[in-house]
């Protein structure tokens, strides 16, 4: 009987963890294969060679890029080299990407941004805020960007505990912002686990110097945030669900669900067009090549335009594909004046004029 009845459990186990395996390759696209779409006006940028994370622009086309992250379980190509924020400046006509320079006293040895976001305060004083992963920990970096000497000069650091696993930010003042947690867990088995068992307990924070607290939760995998140019709405990304949540702000800062898209392929950053609310996507075709990583089947890129988001009958567009043979990972889409900025986690970057 005691054979019997540890027959039956193991039969269980095995079974729940069969099915849980199956759950976790479909969501992750363990078997997507897609024909490339390219460009035909697109150059990869000289000097990005260890990640182009998340890219946000300025409405007068200066654009801020975060790379060489260090992320666990993820590729990196410069492990031992800190990271840096770049700027590009999309009127020219070839543009380059010079690495911003910090002010003194902030700790560059362990600078390794991830998710950025500007903010043009009411006297056109430009604040970017980046999420940053010192000694593998959450913190947002407040900075003032100074353009006649090319520089961040570094406001504050803001640690909390509901910060423990941030991913992407979106300000919405020189001094606030919303952010992701892309896990509930900080501990790698721990966060395997999560991913595995398909647990959605990621959240989106809202913080100000008055209030820290969680407004919006029961995502598996929280990731790419932005707001509509009305700054009526927030889009928040769950990766693992290959969804995007349309939330609604209220005056209190408070987020309502409105309507949830879902797409095939794993989307990432996401940007948004500030002249006509187009929503721009940096896509993970396949997820299992993106986690598992060969440099000889390596994981490729993807880019989504999603038009009239609000609307019955919202219009996606699949822009450009790749299979990796150009460029790889792709987390970022960003737009400015038919000039099209495709970022990447660990990979490089690509410049179209479109
Ligand atoms: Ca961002
Ligand atoms: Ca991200």
């Amino acid at each position: 009987m005691g054979k019997l009845l540890a027959l039956a459990v193991l039969g269980i186990v095995a079974a729940f963890l069969g099915e849980r395996l199956q759950t976790f390759r479909n969501k992750i696209n363990a078997s997507r294969e897609l024909e490339p779409k390219r460009l035909p006006n697109c150059h990869l940028i000289k000097g990005i060679e260890a990640g182009s994370e998340d890219i946000d622009i300025l409405p007068n086309g200066l654009a801020f890029i975060s790379s060489g992250l260090k992320y666990p379980g993820m590729t990196c190509f410069a492990p031992d080299k800190p990271g840096k924020i770049l700027l590009m400046d999309l009127n020219d006509e070839n543009p380059r990407a010079t690495e911003l320079r910090i002010s003194h006293g902030f700790d560059m040895a362990s600078f390794n941004p991830h998710g950025i976001s500007t903010y043009v305060d009411k006297d056109d004083a430009v604040y970017l805020f980046v999420v940053n992963h010192p000694q593998s920990k959450s913190t947002v970096e407040l900075f003032k960007f100074v353009e006649e000497e090319n520089s961040l000069v570094h406001l504050k650091t803001i640690r909390h505990e509901l910060l423990q696993s941030m991913n992407d930010i979106v300000a919405v003042s020189s001094n606030s912002f919303y952010a992701t947690n892309d896990h509930y867990f900080t501990e790698h088995i721990l966060i395997y686990l999560e991913l595995f068992l398909g647990l959605a307990w990621t959240n989106v924070v809202y913080y100000s110097p008055k209030e820290f607290r969680e407004v919006a939760t029961g995502f598996y995998s929280a990731n790419g945030i932005n707001i509509s140019p009305d700054g009526k709405y927030v889009y928040v990304v769950d990766l693992m669900d290959r969804s995007i949540h349309v939330m609604e702000k209220h005056a209190n800062w408070s987020l309502t669900e409105v309507k949830v898209l879902q797409f095939d392929t794993i989307i990432d950053n996401v940007f948004v067009d500030r002249y006509n609310g187009d929503i721009w996507g940096g896509c993970h075709p396949n997820g299992m090549k993106l986690f598992n990583y060969d440099p000889e089947n390596p994981p490729g890129s993807e880019v989504l335009r999603i038009q009239d988001i609000l609307s019955e009958k919202p219009t996606v567009t699949q822009v450009y594909v790749d299979d990796g043979s150009v460029l790889q990972a792709s987390s970022v889409a960003a737009v400015y004046d038919k000039k099209l900025l495709i970022g990447t986690i660990f990979h490089r970057a690509l410049y179209c004029k479109l």
